[in-house]
Parts: structure tokens; sequence; C-alpha cells
């Protein structure tokens, strides 16, 4: 018989590519929406406006997670054979706005999905979407399962949070239940107010003559950025695993925000330049002396993680995953994604 699978957060980013994944599988994949007056889904609509999919092999279902009785009632009635709590209050930045919401999504939702699982008749598996946020300013230049956590805003919090109920679960209750710590990781399909997708819109924008300017925050800070069409699978491998850990997903590569932007400029023959310090810090077109980069300190974080590189040899060994897409090739496909769409 074919499996089934349950994804929370399935209009999302990572989402969208594990549902794709699944199916290709051959598994029947339940996703979560959230009610609202616009029914949105973009990013798997190729899926569901296939009708073999809509009706063989995709169903979606209205909860939130904030939600127990909506959650409850799906995960109590139905024998999934894995979960992914992917859902969340994602954005680092909005997070120190809405706390308390974020809080109740990013913690309590998956309080709420493991709980649910613990109290139904079924052995569904649960994978809890960690992330590299939950290291903070960690002072190692690598981080990896050891690596202590020192989160550094409410969402890296209220995801440590989720974390650490994880492993109690699976030690209190015998759950199988994985932690997968996730490096940033991006693609054509990035919500546009993260900063790679920022960027490689504007650059498009700019490109094309509908846009003058780009303004950002912190151009220094450091991310290992890799392709969320490659982590999914990692997510799939850990839960075919026949004991639940903990894996890193990485690259193993660090670049900084002004590298990206360095970079999605080159893609349309833009060489920058880079000149002043901090607030006052530019990047000007050095053909023409143009300022197409500025800093607007709103932007910035009331603390800000500075610094991330992640360390997949875990994954690699026991999984036998490792990244494909390199720095500059993850540029390049997303600026010809923003290009071709404009
Ligand atoms: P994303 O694009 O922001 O997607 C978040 C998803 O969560 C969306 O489908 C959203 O639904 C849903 N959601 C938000 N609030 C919800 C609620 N109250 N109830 C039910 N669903 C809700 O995030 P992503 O980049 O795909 O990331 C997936 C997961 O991995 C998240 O948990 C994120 O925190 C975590 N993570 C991401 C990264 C990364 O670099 N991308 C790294 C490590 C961990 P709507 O479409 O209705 O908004
Ligand atoms: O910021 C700096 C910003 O918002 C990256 C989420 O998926 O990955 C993501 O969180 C860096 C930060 O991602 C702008 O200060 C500069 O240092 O793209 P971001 P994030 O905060 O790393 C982790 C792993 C997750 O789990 C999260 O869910 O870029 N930055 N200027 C900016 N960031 C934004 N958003 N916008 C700017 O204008």
């Amino acid at each position: 018989m074919n499996k089934s699978a349950l994804i929370t957060g399935i209009t999302g980013q990572d989402g969208s590519y594990l549902a794709e994944l699944l199916i290709n599988k051959g598994y029947f994949v339940y996703g979560i929406i959230r009610p609202s007056s616009l029914f949105r889904i973009d990013r798997i609509d190729h899926l569901y406006s296939d009708k073999n999919i809509r009706e063989k092999k995709l169903k979606l279902i209205y909860a939130d997670l904030s939600d127990s009785s909506s959650i409850n009632k799906i995960i109590l009635n139905n024998n999934f054979d894995e979960i992914y709590n992917l859902g969340a209050q994602s954005h680092v930045l909005r997070s120190f706005e809405i706390p308390e919401y974020t809080t109740n999504i990013n913690s309590l939702g998956a309080i709420r999905i493991l709980d649910s699982i613990k109290n139904s008749n079924f052995k569904s598996k649960f994978y809890q979407a960690t992330t590299s946020e939950c290291f903070g300013n960690s002072e190692l230049p690598f981080q990896n399962e050891q690596t202590t956590f020192n989160p550094c805003s409410p969402y890296g919090a209220a995801k440590a949070y989720a974390y650490n109920m994880t492993k109690n679960y699976i030690k209190s209750y015998d759950m199988f239940a994985t932690n997968g710590i996730l490096f940033n990781h991006e693609s054509p399909r990035r919500g546009e107010s993260f900063v790679t997708r920022k960027i490689t819109i504007s650059v498009s924008k700019i490109h094309k003559g509908l846009q003058d300017k780009l303004y950002l925050g912190n151009l220094s800070s450091t991310r290992d950025w890799g392709y969320a069409k490659e982590y999914v699978e990692a997510m799939w491998l850990m839960m075919q695993q026949d004991k639940p850990d903990d894996f890193v997903v990485a690259t193993g590569e660090s670049h900084s925000v002004r590298e990206f932007c360095t970079e999605s400029f080159k893609y349309v023959d833009i060489d920058i330049e880079w000149v002043g310090k901090k607030e006052n810090e530019k990047g000007i077109n050095k053909k023409n002396g143009k300022v197409l980069v500025e800093v607007d300190p709103k932007y910035y974080r009331p603390t800000e993680v500075h610094s991330l590189r992640g360390d997949f040899s875990k994954a690699e060994k026991l999984l036998g995953w490792k990244p494909k897409t390199k720095f500059k090739d993850l540029v390049k496909l997303m600026m010809k994604n923003d290009i071709d769409h404009l």
C-alpha cells in the first residue's frame, strides 16, 4: 500500500518541494492550509490544478497550528505514516514584532502535533523543522549536532523550545520524532522578504529599469545558503531511518549578504564596488558611478546572528546526503527565475 504523509506548511517554500518529492515517490499527501478569505496556494498550484494529482495523490485540509481542535481532528482520525511539521511564522525580524504569536505557532504548534500523535492510536513518524537560528552567535567556525543552542531571536528561541519538546516526546513516549537542523535554504520559491529573494527580485527589476535602488540591512552578516529542493530530500531521508536522530543540513560554506548582492549583479553584467562603512555603505555601479545599493537601518534586528556555517558530515555519513548546488549556482538559478518571470 502507498504511504501517506501530512505536511503542515505545504503552501510554503519547503512544503511545496516536499509535496512534489513525496508525490513522486508514490505517497498520498495531506496538506494543512490556513483558512483565509483568499485561496492562495501559488507554490503548489501546479500540483493542485493537475486533476490526477488532486483526485488521487493530494488532499488539502483547513486547519491552523494555533488551533488544537483542528490539529487533533486531523491527526486522531488518520493513520499517517509520516508527519512533517514545516508550518511556522518563519521570519526572524518579524518575530521581534510578534513574539507571542511566533511562540504560539512555532513552539506550541509543535506540541499540539506531538501530543496529538501521542494520544492517537497510530505510530506516525514526526519531523520537526528545526533551524540554525537556534545556534545564535556561536563561537565555533562550524555548527553541528553537538553545538550548544544560544538563540538570539524570539523565532530561534521558539524553535529551540520545539526542538527540546520533540526530544522529550521521543524519550517519554518512545515516539519516532526527528529534528532536522537546517541552515538557510533558498530557491525561486523563497518568500520575497527574505534577503536572498529580495536581492534577486530587486536586481532583476533594476536590470529591467523597473527599480532604481535596493535598500538592505546588515550587509556583513554571513549565512550558509543551500538549495531548498535538495534540503527536502534530507528531510525525507531522516524519516526513513530505523531510529530517530537529529541531523544538520547545510553546505559548509558561508557568504555575506554583500557577496550575494555582488554575485546577483554580476548575473546582469553589473560590477559593484562597495564604498563606505556601516549605515553609510553603498554599492556603486563601477561603470557609471550610480548608487544601486544603500543601507536602511530599519532592516537591522535588535539582536543579529552575525555568522552561521554548518557541518553536515553526520548527514553525509548516515543519510548519504550532501549538497549539490554551490553558492554561485544558487544565485544564478534564482536570478534566472526572477529575470524570466518579470
Ligand atoms: P515559509 O515559506 O515561510 O512557509 C511557512 C509555512 O507555514 C506556510 O505554508 C504558511 O502558510 C505556514 N503557516 C504559517 N503560520 C501557520 C499557522 N498558524 N498554521 C498553519 N500553517 C502556518 O517557510 P519555509 O522556508 O518553507 O520553511 C519551512 C519550515 O522550516 C519552517 O518551519 C521554518 O521555520 C523552517 N526553517 C526554514 C529554513 C529556511 O532557510 N527556509 C531553515 C531552517 C528551518 P501560509 O502560506 O498560509 O502563510
Ligand atoms: O536574513 C540580513 C539579516 O531574513 C539573512 C529563515 O528562513 O533562515 C532564515 O532566517 C541575513 C540576516 O534569513 C536584509 O539581518 C540584510 O543576517 O534572509 P533572512 P534568516 O534571518 O537567516 C533561518 C535558517 C530560518 O530558520 C528562518 O526561518 O540577511 N539582511 N538586509 C536582511 N534580511 C532581510 N530579511 N531583509 C533585508 O533587507
